[in-house]
């Protein structure tokens, strides 16, 4: 019989471990630390020291058994009775009761640190984010709906349902859906043909939607059409009827009876994603669900504006939580695994690699911070006309920036790992999965860039944007690279000036990389006015700035065509 040892290599790799992810996350600290008082740093630094050893000892291993429990849909009972029963694993309940418990939504609107508790609040959710098996979808969900009603909700609203969406109570605690999308339309929801009529009292809505993602929650604001003829009459569309949007409202939805079952409700199927496995996301049909209108007629659109600038907040502080995690995986990995005689980690070409990863993940971690700090001002009345308008330009700006970096940052990191992340126990293939839903996820780039350009031309927001900047820039010493970002400015603010007098086809077609180039400069902004106290920001923006180089539209550039030829080669058959 052979020697079974001398068939056996002796080696094996361990598992890379978790830090606590507060004090691994320079980053975030930075963010933190420049945008709070000292006191309430003091304050804020221990609450999310702890806060991050709570993650890792209890909450990681319940989002780690939501992933592996996904939900099932169970449509009928045994005797043939339509049950439409979403079963979640336990795990996904104890969340929902850390979030409750941990204020994880009420953080933001009890304004107990004033605007400056946005602050806490999103730094709390970058960290829970990677631990939570996307449990922040639900949360993200929950805040633009609480927020929606703080804003535009009926007396009753605020007394009742705004209370539970804010609750620290877990008995108490309720989340919200967001029931926009339709099979005809995920960004152009003017389409929506879901109706609500005025039947016997109240406002019953009919009809499908596609794509519903917080079904465990116990309300959604959803959109849907009134019917013309059930148009009571105070409540009369501002819009003709021609005008796309027309008649459109946002309405308030009880989804279950006090026995917990779904009332005029029907759940069609659980959607196959590629990513975001533990998230009950479905098609749902609504059976004259009862509905109490947000607003008017006419107005759903704007007001699930006041929604979804809140969610694209939530998907850039989920994106930049998601980079944390992965850079954390990778160092753990580099100063463990060896290669070529020495650590990953002392190999000077992945010190190289992980040097621009992270300086990336460092710069939109303070182009999120940035926009969240002036929403903590805007809903505390403390931002002026000029800091509205920034945040308005910001949202999507940070929104798509952020989307497309948490992709980039998933794939190094798999990388990173070499085969071993691309295995899916591993758990580091699953960071890409997942990190491709931030572009989908409440606006693709192409609408927010195309937002973007709404918030110049209608919000004249890019004049108060540059002038920051500038403003900014010039407590900025030379010695720092500088001068690149002053030409990036000059430049993006020269492209709009040039675009503003073209047709919107043609201000359209340069959106994307005028959107992601200004979301760059942004961040490199803030890198730099980092970097004047702080040595480790003063590496990561050199390298930054490096990476992202200087900026010339493509339209000046060569590659550069018109729209004819762009469509033609888009199309082309090769
Ligand atoms: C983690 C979860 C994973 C589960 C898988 C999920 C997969 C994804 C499933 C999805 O479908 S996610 C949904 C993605 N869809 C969106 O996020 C919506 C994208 N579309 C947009 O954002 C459009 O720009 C929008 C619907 C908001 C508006 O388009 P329209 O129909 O062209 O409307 P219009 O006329 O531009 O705007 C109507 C009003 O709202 C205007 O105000 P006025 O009535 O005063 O003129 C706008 O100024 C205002 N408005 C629009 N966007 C705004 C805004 N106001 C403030 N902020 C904004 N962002």
């Amino acid at each position: 019989m052979s020697d079974e040892k001398s068939f056996k290599s002796p080696f094996y790799q361990s598992a890379p471990e978790l830090p606590n992810s507060w004090a691994a996350s320079g980053a975030l600290r930075r963010a933190v630390r420049a945008r709070v008082s000292d006191e309430q740093w003091l304050v804020f630094s221990e609450e999310l020291q702890a806060f991050a050893q709570t993650l890792l000892d209890s909450v990681e291993s319940l989002g780690q058994k939501a992933e592996r429990e996904i939900p099932s849909l169970v449509s009928f009972d045994p005797w043939g009775r339509r049950i439409d029963e979403i079963q979640m694993s336990t795990a996904w309940k104890e969340l929902d009761q850390f979030a409750a418990r941990e204020g994880l939504v009420a953080t933001g609107y009890e304004r107990k640190y004033g605007a400056q508790s946005r602050i806490l609040q999103f730094a709390k959710l970058a960290l829970f984010h990677p631990a939570s098996a996307f449990y922040t979808c639900p949360l993200a969900m929950t805040d633009g709906a609480a927020r929606v009603i703080e804003l535009h909700g009926t007396p009753e609203m605020k007394a009742g349902v705004f209370k539970k969406l804010t609750s620290r109570d877990p008995d108490e605690f309720w989340t919200a859906g967001q029931w926009m999308t339709e099979r005809a339309g995920g960004s152009d929801v003017s389409q929506t043909a879901v109706v609500a009529r005025f039947e016997a009292g109240a406002w019953r809505l009919y009809g499908d939607k596609w794509f519903t993602s917080a079904t465990t929650s116990q309300t959604a604001l959803v959109l849907a059409r009134v019917e013309q003829s059930t148009q009571t009459s105070n409540q009369v569309s501002s819009d003709t009827e021609e005008e796309k949007g027309s008649g459109l409202a946002l309405f308030q939805v009880e989804l279950r009876d006090s026995r917990g079952k779904l009332q005029g409700l029907q759940v069609n199927r659980l959607k196959d994603k590629l990513g975001t496995k533990a998230l009950p996301t479905a098609e749902m049909t609504l059976n004259g669900a009862v509905g109490v209108m947000i607003g008017a007629p006419g107005e759903g659109i704007k007001k699930t504006a006041s929604l979804l600038n809140v969610t694209r907040l939530y998907n850039s502080v989920c994106c930049i939580g998601a980079m944390a995690r992965g850079l954390q995986m990778s160092t753990a990995y580099s100063l463990e695994r060896r290669a070529f005689g020495r650590l990953i980690a002392d190999q000077p070409l992945h010190a190289e690699t992980m040097a621009s990863v992270r300086s990336r993940a460092a710069a939109a971690t303070e182009l999120v911070f940035h926009a969240i700090e002036l929403l903590g001002k805007e809903e505390c009345g403390q931002a002026s006309k000029d800091e509205v308008a920034q945040l308005r330009i910001l949202t999507p700006l940070v929104k798509l920036y952020t989307a497309k970096e948490a992709i980039s940052n998933a794939s190094e990191t798999i990388e990173s790992f070499g085969g071993a992340g691309y295995i899916e126990n591993t758990g580091v293939a699953r960071l890409l999965r997942d990190a491709q839903v931030f572009p989908i996820w409440e606006g693709t780039t192409n609408v927010l860039s195309l937002d973007a350009l709404r918030a110049i031309g209608k919000n004249n927001a890019l004049q108060p944007l540059i002038a920051d900047l500038l403003n900014r820039m010039k407590g900025v010493p030379s010695s720092l690279p500088k001068a690149r970002i002053e030409r990036r400015i000059s430049a993006l603010a020269h492209h709009a000036r040039k675009k503003a007098t073209v047709s919107v086809d043609l201000q359209a077609t340069s959106a994307r990389e005028f959107a992601l180039a200004l979301a760059e400069t942004v961040a490199g902004v803030l890198l730099l006015e980092r970097a004047v106290t702080d040595e480790l920001s003063g590496l990561a923006a050199s390298r930054f700035i490096g990476l992202i180089g200087e900026w010339i539209a493509l339209e000046d550039d060569i590659g550069a065509m018109d729209l004819a030829s762009v469509k033609k080669l888009a199309l082309a058959s090769f």
